[in-house]
């Protein structure tokens, strides 16, 4: 198979409301969509890098620069490239995974559509679909977070993650808990808002019993968080700590967590995110998907990620309505809870042209 050249096209995608961490506030979703042009097909990733650097170090601008000026024209030396090939190729470069991911998925999604595989079954899929949960940004009030959860456990999310910050944690818990029972699946994500010291106030989330609490420390904290897990009875989920396999191995080797999320973009792509699943399953570590606000292209391929064994959670693999009035693709839907996983060829959707040329900002074709 050979590269005739890569698209890179950018573009603003509307949220239907504001989505906020304890990182920032998101109102557009600034995407970076990659095309890999072949001699036999085409195929299409999702970078999901962000605007700005805060959840990582990446950022949209970032992103496109380095793969128009490094990882792009690094493909050029090589010849009837596969998947690992490129792979390899793009090792050269330090760091920039979400910018890797994007064009590794681009190429693998062209490379099986020329040979007629599903991504899920490429990556080794056991079910056809996957149980949805969903994130929910940090509230003005109470009283506006009861109302959204409420609509989306109306609308069958089968798990709720409550974003938290320093000010707003122990009492958006206890309202929900109250509100809707002990039986909701209920977990909470932090981003890194805290520290160790904050170690005694996040026990009385103990009381919650709650699935998970996500990153509650810096990324860098591997120690911190081995620490924290043994003064919390609520598991500790790790997330933009874990970047690569041998993270994953290092953190799950020190107690650092007894969860992981897996973000293809945050380690690299598929591949390695595979290389996670597998490190996490043969150690009894339960994973589930997370998500980055992705349009139906990246949203596709990890619906099918979550359709790997170790995936014993419910992801942030939501329906495209949970962020946009229109997807860019079919849209995935909620069906009792669960959404389907795609059975064509390569990631099984394809953005639908005017759509997409809709929200499409600038284009730009890189020839081999
Ligand atoms: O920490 O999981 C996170 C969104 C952007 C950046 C980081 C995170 C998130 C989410 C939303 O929690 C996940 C989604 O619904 O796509
Ligand atoms: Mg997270």
């Amino acid at each position: 198979m050979k590269i005739d050249g890569v698209e890179l096209r950018r573009a603003a995608m509307p949220l239907k409301a504001p989505f906020r961490t304890s990182f920032g506030t998101e109102t557009t979703k600034d995407v970076l969509f990659v095309k890999v042009v072949t001699s036999e097909s085409a195929g299409w990733g999702e970078c999901v890098a962000m605007s700005e650097p805060r959840y990582c170090s990446e950022y949209t601008d970032g992103a496109a620069e380095v793969l128009r000026k490094f990882l792009i024209p690094s493909l050029g030396e090589l010849t009837d490239p596969d998947v690992h090939a490129l792979s390899a190729a793009m090792e050269q470069f330090a760091g920039h995974p979400m910018a890797k991911a994007a064009l590794e998925t681009a190429f693998l999604d062209a490379e099986l559509r020329a040979a007629g595989t599903s991504m899920s079954s490429y990556l080794g899929a056991v079910v056809d679909r996957v149980p949805a949960g969903v994130s929910v940004g940090i509230k003005n009030s109470i009283d506006e977070l009861l109302e959204e959860v409420a609509g989306f456990l109306d609308a069958g999310y089968l798990r709720i993650k409550l974003k938290i910050e320093p000010g707003w944690d122990i009492e958006p818990v206890r309202a929900v808990r109250e509100r809707f029972g002990d039986d909701v699946l209920l977990q909470v994500d932090a981003n890194t808002a805290y520290t160790l010291a904050d170690a005694r106030h996040l026990q009385r989330l103990d009381d919650f019993d709650l699935l998970l609490i996500e990153q509650p420390l810096p990324e860098e904290e591997l120690r911190g968080h081995a620490r924290l897990a043994e003064m919390m009875r609520t598991p500790v989920c790790l997330d933009e700590s874990i970047t690569s396999a041998k993270v994953t191995a290092d953190a799950l080797a020190i107690g650092a967590c007894s969860v992981v999320n897996i973000k293809p973009g945050r380690v690299g792509g598929y591949l390695e995110s595979r290389r996670i699943h597998d490190v996490c399953k043969a150690n009894g570590i339960a994973v589930w998907c997370g998500g980055m606000l992705e349009t139906g292209i990246g949203r596709a391929a990890n619906v099918a990620l979550a359709a790997l064994p170790g995936f014993v959670l419910p992801g942030d693999t939501s329906a495209s309505d949970r962020y946009f009035a229109e997807d860019i693709t079919e849209p995935f839907v909620l069906d009792n809870g669960y959404v389907k996983v795609p059975e064509g060829p390569g990631i099984g959707v394809e953005p639908i042209p005017d759509l997409l040329e809709a929200i499409t900002t600038s284009v730009e074709w890189i020839g081999m």
